[in-house]
């Protein structure tokens, strides 16, 4: 069954996609997304300059997820422009970009030149974590709304925001008073958790080097964490904002977990990594196979459509 979904008023053709930052910062990698079957094709946070990122190793893999601490690594937005044309030219699919800046100036210079881009979606990161001395603007809420006064009227295309996790319900009201205000189109619910911990305790020494061992938790350690706040801003926004889960989706299961908890789509991240390129025709497949069974005849039928117990 098919998976066709809009975000923002625009259509997707499934309701799997990739999440920034995994495998999609070259555009050789951006390249294999587009020939996959992820629905739309999301790029890696980019920054005014290249970064090389934080020293490797950055990134630990355990069963249950990934920890890392990567530290922006891009080739700087003025390539992410460039590839858009090309990849739009060639996979026919949407193009999303992520935006991430050391200040409201970076910010306002970032978007304001993918507003006058060829690409479909901006996804304002304020959530990035693993910079040092750099704190995740979304949990300041100040600075968020000085930051969306900047940038939120730059041009036609859907802005939306990747958020990080809250774990109070006044933090989600708070942010959401925030996204109404603004016009916000779409939220990315969540990046993952910033500045844990995984020890190795053989080694006796944390499993990645960068910033003494503190990344951003993904993967099935934050899945319930990631369903919370895309469920809270769902009854929050009532259903007027698209929403992208993202946080430990690796089955068709979970997705329709997060389709009844309120998403439009998902995003996958830590599974890509792991799986390569197959898990976003299998996830979907999945996911269909989930809604024909129980009798539903397209995912906006099922969308927040969780029973209370
Ligand atoms: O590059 C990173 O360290 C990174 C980013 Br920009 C982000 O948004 N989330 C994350 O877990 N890592």
């Amino acid at each position: 069954m098919e998976t066709k979904t809009k975000i923002a008023g625009a259509e997707l053709n499934s309701f799997v996609l990739n999440a920034s930052g995994v495998r999609d910062t070259t555009l050789e990698e951006l390249e294999i997304i587009g020939k996959s079957n992820s629905s739309a094709i999301v790029m890696k946070s980019c920054t005014i300059e290249p970064r090389e990122g934080n020293p490797e190793p950055r990134c630990a893999e355990t069963p249950l997820g990934i920890i890392q601490s990567m530290g922006w690594p891009n080739l700087g937005y003025k390539k992410y422009i460039e590839f858009t044309s090309l990849l739009k030219e060639k996979y026919h699919k949407p193009i999303i970009a992520s935006t991430a800046g050391f200040s409201t100036k970076e910010y306002k210079e970032i978007t304001s030149a993918f507003q006058n881009s060829p690409v479909d979606f901006i996804e304002v990161s304020v959530s990035c974590p693993n910079i040092e001395n750099h704190p995740q603007v979304g949990y300041d809420f100040e600075a968020t709304e000085e930051l969306l006064s900047q940038i939120s009227n730059l041009g036609p295309k859907p802005l939306g925001l990747k958020l990080p996790a809250y774990l109070d319900f006044i933090q989600q009201k708070q942010m959401a008073k925030i996204i109404k205000k603004f016009g916000i189109s779409f939220i990315s619910c969540i990046n993952s958790i910033g500045n844990v911990l995984i020890v190795d305790s053989e080694r006796e020494t944390p499993v990645i080097k960068s910033r003494k061992g503190f990344g951003g938790l993904s993967g099935d350690y934050i899945k319930p964490i990631a369903l919370g706040n895309v469920r809270g801003f769902f009854e929050l926004l009532g259903g007027e904002v698209s929403i992208f889960g993202v946080g430990g989706i690796k089955t068709g299961q979970d997705a329709f977990e997060f389709l009844l908890a309120g998403a439009d789509a998902v995003q996958v991240g830590t599974v890509f990594e792991k799986e390569g390129i197959n898990c976003f025709e299998r996830i979907n497949r999945e996911l269909g196979e989930i809604l024909e069974r129980k009798g539903y005849s397209s995912v906006s039928e099922a969308k927040g459509k969780l029973k209370y117990l």
